[in-house]
């Protein structure tokens, strides 16, 4: 007799209790950017590079292991294994030329630009565009996760205005 796959789904769903959870569809989205950085947020590691904000919508950890943030003409750069975005997390990460890691490794444009964030199975999750970014300004969502972006003030690492 044949076990019937859901069983097998039984079997699995103790074993991934308390673990990190996969994501599903539009749990983490890109929530802000700033493509011309100089106060708008300090890096523990020190300098001013360009940013990206992306915001966790769920009250569970994701893993972000394989996920990236690409141009779309871009071959995706994969974040590593320990990447993740805590519950509810404002994460801001460095985009700047020359990083790896858990960064984005270019700078952003502040004349225009397209940003995608991809899926470990290179599906592309959000995106978004912008024109004409001027200092200390951001790109972000209107309010956290919303439908509208707009040029606004900073928030990094801080629920959006
Ligand atoms: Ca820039
Ligand atoms: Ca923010």
């Amino acid at each position: 007799m044949q076990a019937h796959p859901f069983s097998l789904l039984w079997l699995l769903c103790p074993a991934l209790i308390g673990c990190v959870e996969a994501a599903g569809p539009d749990v983490v989205v890109l929530n802000e950017l700033c493509a011309d950085n100089n106060n708008a947020w300090d890096p523990s590691s020190g300098g001013s590079p360009d940013w990206v904000e992306l915001y966790n919508t769920t009250d569970a950890t994701i893993s972000l292991a394989g996920w990236s943030i690409h141009e779309p003409d871009d071959d995706p750069i994969p974040w590593p294994d320990d990447a993740e975005i805590g519950p509810g997390e404002h994460l801001v990460i460095a985009a700047e030329l020359g990083q790896s890691g858990f960064a984005v490794p270019f700078n952003l444009s502040t004349s225009e630009g397209f940003l995608m964030l991809s899926d470990a199975d290179g599906v592309p999750r959000d995106w978004t565009t912008w024109v004409d970014l001027a200092e200390d300004r951001a790109w972000a969502r209107v309010g956290d996760a919303g439908t509208t972006w707009a040029n606004q003030s900073p928030s990094a690492g801080e629920e959006n205005p």
